[in-house]
């Protein structure tokens, strides 16, 4: 089995940091901050890495694959591990069935050895598994034939029970479902069908468990979508019930569409239910989390930040990451990303709440957005730095894993994969 331990600190290492983050104390301090506390938080935040994210991505049009990439779902869960013992950030790995269907007797063994848990489980009705009885070519949970539909809400109901066998408490669904001319379909029954049939899995959802559904605009539908916005999914999750809440992907939106207000907006009326993040330029691009504009992330999590001084207890949204990694080392990548999801957290954290406050009661529009940027704009890289060091992870993940040789002892032992055509998401 291939596990990285995270070298430890040097006492030069670990010295330079302590006066670091006294530096950045001190400072904090004036603003009446107290740095402990907020390195605390930072070392509590957790966010799932996706089995899928480890092997490298691809795109309609080619797939290079790298060296060592996983050849099954316990390489993938090795992978995570690397993460985890790096980064400190990701304890837990969220599986997408059927690509990642085993006993669940030894993934829970392997995870377990690895000292991993699983988060939301995925089902897949966006594409057709091998030796599948009836296609998803023309959609699944609302698709036109009966028989698709009950193979597709069948299909969720095995993602939950293997869910159930493993310790995960969520089940994630996007739908492909779509159209590609006018016409096509009937956009309303198309809905009514989706509805019937997630009104289905919903009934057999265990009682602690949450469903999660994904809204994306487009893709691989092009002219309609039927699970297209946040305003169908607050439809879906406040037509199925309580524990029906909507996960928002960033990259699932209309470019410029302003996010972090569909999440205030979600979290008003408590339907927020989690996140896939990752980052874009034009559409569902996948890029690594904060890569593109780490501003629109902070603004993400300064909205969480917000609630969460007024939530209730069962306010604990899911944290996933959801990327395709096609020029980079795929566990590089989820590191740097975990990374930056978890600066985000932090730099939301030092958000002057009260000042805020007072400057958008006085309508002091520059002031108050000042107010937001001073927080963004706070290096709190030794706040991460120290999070890790005292949980015993690597202060440069990065580096540690670049001089471990992890990529190239695992390419010795996993055989190489050739390219090829298209891949998904
Ligand atoms: C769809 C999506 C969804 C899938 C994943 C593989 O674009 O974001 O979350 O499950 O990609
Ligand atoms: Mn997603
Ligand atoms: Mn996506």
């Amino acid at each position: 089995m291939s596990v990285l331990e995270a070298p430890a600190a040097t006492s030069v290492e670990e010295a330079e940091l302590r006066r670091d983050y006294d530096a950045l104390g001190e400072r904090l301090a004036r603003r009446g901050v107290a740095i402990d506390a907020i390195r605390d938080k930072a070392a509590a935040f957790a966010v799932a890495v996706p089995s899928w994210g480890v092997g490298t991505g691809g795109t309609r049009f080619a797939r290079f694959p790298g060296p060592g990439e996983p050849r099954d779902i316990f390489d993938k869960l090795e992978d995570c591990a690397v993460i985890h013992r790096l980064t400190g950030a990701t304890p837990r790995v969220s599986l997408h069935i059927p690509w990642d269907k085993a006993d669940p007797a030894a993934l829970r063994q392997k995870a377990g050895d690895l000292g991993l848990g699983f988060d939301a489980m995925n089902s897949n009705t966006f594409s057709d598994a091998p030796g599948q009885k009836l296609s998803y070519k023309f959609g699944s949970l609302s698709h036109t034939d009966p028989g698709v539909r009950a193979q597709a809400v069948a299909h969720n109901l095995e993602c939950i029970a293997l869910g159930q066998a493993l310790g995960s408490k969520a089940l994630t669904v996007w739908v492909g479902d779509g159209s590609n001319f006018p016409g096509q379909s009937n956009l309303t029954r198309a809905f009514e069908r989706y509805l019937d049939a997630m009104r289905e899995i919903y009934r057999d959802l265990p009682d602690d468990w949450r469903l999660l559904t994904e809204h994306k605009m487009y893709e691989p539908a092009f002219y309609s979508t039927v699970v297209q916005d946040w305003g169908t999914n607050y439809l879906i999750a406040r037509e199925l019930g309580e524990r029906a809440l909507c996960l928002v992907d960033l990259g699932h939106h209309a470019p410029n569409v302003n996010i972090e207000m569909i999440v205030a907006r979600l979290i008003q009326f408590g339907k927020l239910g989690g996140f896939h993040f990752n980052d874009s330029k034009y559409g569902d691009d996948d890029l690594d989390a904060g890569s593109v504009d780490p501003y629109r992330l902070f603004l993400v999590f300064n909205e969480l930040v917000d609630a969460e001084r007024h939530a209730g207890p069962d306010f604990h949204p899911a944290h996933m990451i959801d990327q395709s990694h096609n020029v980079t080392d795929p566990i590089e990548s989820l590191m740097t990303s975990a990374m930056e999801i978890q600066r985000a957290h932090v730099q939301a954290l030092l958000v002057d709440r009260g000042a805020l406050e007072g400057f958008q009661e006085a309508n002091d529009a520059l002031m108050a957005t000042t107010t937001l940027r001073q927080a963004f704009r706070t290096d709190v890289e030794p706040i991460l730095a120290m999070a890790r060091l005292g949980k015993g992870a690597a202060l440069d993940p990065v580096l540690a894993y670049r001089r471990s040789g992890y990529r190239a002892r695992v390419a010795g032992e996993r055989p190489a994969v050739t390219g090829g055509g298209g891949g998904i998401v």
